[in-house]
């Protein structure tokens, strides 16, 4: 199975054979290193953990590299992108996207998806192109695009509330959540330890490791069960990143404290780390590297959150809009500040996974989304954003077929589900019009399953099946390779 994946050496200076230049090949290695300024685009790309991130910038590159032709995205259908290659990241202190680790797995004998990754890291792919405006045709060649992937979870946005409310707050808020219904059955082992503890005892750094443990597992099984995914911080617990087993990482909530208590306590020593978090996990990320970035793609499991009902829902757009918030500097001075007067001028929106669907849904798909984020959305438009809906499935993974049962003819998504040696039929039900209905569930079967990725993906090296990855990019680059 090895002879079919392309080397790493093919996929990464590519030439169009159609583009008629047929000494560019020669000709781009000296052009990438052309020492004229080139433009750079800082391309975020963000969402839930398992909302599609790897999988998106997998393809994304994957496609470009191998010259695949996208008929939506201009450039390309009009055989513009004349090359494109990999190029050392301009961070050289951030960890490099797995792009080679992700797609030998994707294409190897036995397809598997990427891992999941728990930390921010960056590509850069650089597109030589052939423009399309006059002014820009004037200027002496090569004319380049340095595209700047940053894949970032987006459960460290969650962390921007956090900046304007002290420990003591902060502790309230997140009790008064532990201690809701559906919450507390998750909370209880954690809470019991706190009732327990001798908040003026003499230092003892294992009671600090095994309470933010019992902290963590909580915010650990609300993340599975979906149970108010908006208020799981500190973010960083859940993705550590590389700070994990740092005393800033290694606190949790405390009870308001009632009479004198030591400056060495718990509660003491907790509102230090909970500060050193801010100071040295929070601000530095949206200092870093939210404030850099030019445009966003906010990736969002909705069909995921669906099949696992109404509260899911719901509580994806409480997480929606409070990660969306970083995208309304307004709502925050510290933020506010560190953008002084820069924005993101284009933020895409996109479902993913929607080769769950048959086509014919993926316009409902994508609308549903516009109801979900409505207001964030319009937040970023009244800022003057151009701001879009997308269905998007980044590896198309399925087929329609009919398949027909008891006399009556259904459409269904075939797809391989892990063990199985032969694809398996599903039938996907109808989404609703409406959010409000989505919200108060669907009978439609929807299938909550989890697909292979196809084998022998890309053998004929044309790049890996897709659904609206064109559309992504025509919003998201267009512009900027006319
Ligand atoms: N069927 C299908 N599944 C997908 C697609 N994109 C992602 N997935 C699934 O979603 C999982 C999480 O994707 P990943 O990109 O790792 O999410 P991340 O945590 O946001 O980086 C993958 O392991 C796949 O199971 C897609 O286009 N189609
Ligand atoms: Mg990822």
């Amino acid at each position: 199975m090895d002879s079919i994946r392309p080397t790493l050496q093919s996929a990464s200076v590519l030439q169009r054979s159609h583009a008629g230049v047929g000494a560019l090949l020669s000709g781009v290695r000296d052009q990438i290193t052309s020492p004229f300024s080139e433009p750079t685009l800082r391309l975020g790309v963000t969402g839930l953990s398992r909302s599609g991130k790897t999988v998106f910038i997998t393809s994304l590159v994957h496609n470009i590299l191998t010259a695949r032709r996208f008929p939506l995205f201009q450039a390309s259908a009009q055989g513009r992108l004349t090359a494109a290659v990999l190029r050392p990241q301009p961070n050289l202190d951030l960890p490099r996207f797995a792009y080679e680790a992700n797609i030998d797995g994707l294409l190897g004998g036995q397809p598997v998806w990427p891992e999941s990754t728990w930390r921010l890291s960056q590509l850069r792919l650089t597109i030589s192109y052939k423009p399309t405006s006059l002014l820009k045709r004037a200027m002496p060649g090569p004319h380049l695009l340095n595209l700047d992937l940053i894949d970032y979870p987006g459960e460290w946005l969650l962390d921007l509330p956090l900046l304007t409310l002290d420990f003591a707050d902060w502790s309230d808020q997140v009790l008064a959540a532990a201690k809701q219904p559906a919450r507390k059955p998750y909370a209880r082992p954690w809470l019991e330890a706190l009732g327990q503890l001798d908040l003026n005892g003499d230092h003892d750094e294992r009671v600090y490791i095994e309470l933010a443990q019992l902290y963590t597992n909580y915010l650990r099984a609300c993340r599975q069960k979906n149970l108010m995914i908006a208020q799981l911080q500190p973010g960083r617990f859940l993705m550590p990143g590389d700070l994990e087993g740092s005393p800033s990482l290694t606190f949790c909530p405390v009870p308001r404290p009632r009479g004198n208590l030591s400056k060495s306590g718990f509660f003491a020593t907790c509102t230090q780390r909970y500060e050193a978090y801010k100071k040295h996990v929070v601000r530095p990320f949206f200092r870093d590297h939210f404030s850099k970035l030019d445009r966003q793609i906010v990736l969002t499991d909705l069909l995921g959150a669906a099949a696992a009902g109404p509260a899911a829902v719901e509580d994806l757009q409480a997480a929606m809009t409070t990660v969306l918030q970083a995208f309304r500097p307004g709502a925050n001075s510290w933020l506010s500040k560190l953008f002084r007067g820069r924005r993101i001028d284009k933020m895409l929106f996109a479902s993913t996974k929607a080769d769950h669907l048959p086509r014919a849904q993926h316009d409902r798909l994508a609308r549903l989304l516009g109801e979900l984020a409505f207001e964030p959305a319009n937040n970023a438009r009244f800022r003057g954003a151009d701001v879009s809906f997308m269905a998007l499935s980044a590896i198309k993974s399925t087929r329609l077929a009919k398949v027909r049962e008891q006399g009556k003819v259904y459409d269904c998504i075939t797809g391989w589900i892990a063990g199985q040696q032969q694809p398996k039929a599903f039938y996907p039900g109808e989404l609703p019009d409406s959010l409000a209905e989505l919200k108060r569930g669907i009978d439609a079967p929807l299938a909550q399953v989890r697909f292979m990725p196809p084998p022998n993906l890309d053998h004929q090296q044309q790049g890996l099946p897709h659904i609206g990855l064109d559309r992504s990019l025509e919003f998201l680059l267009g512009d900027l390779l006319s």
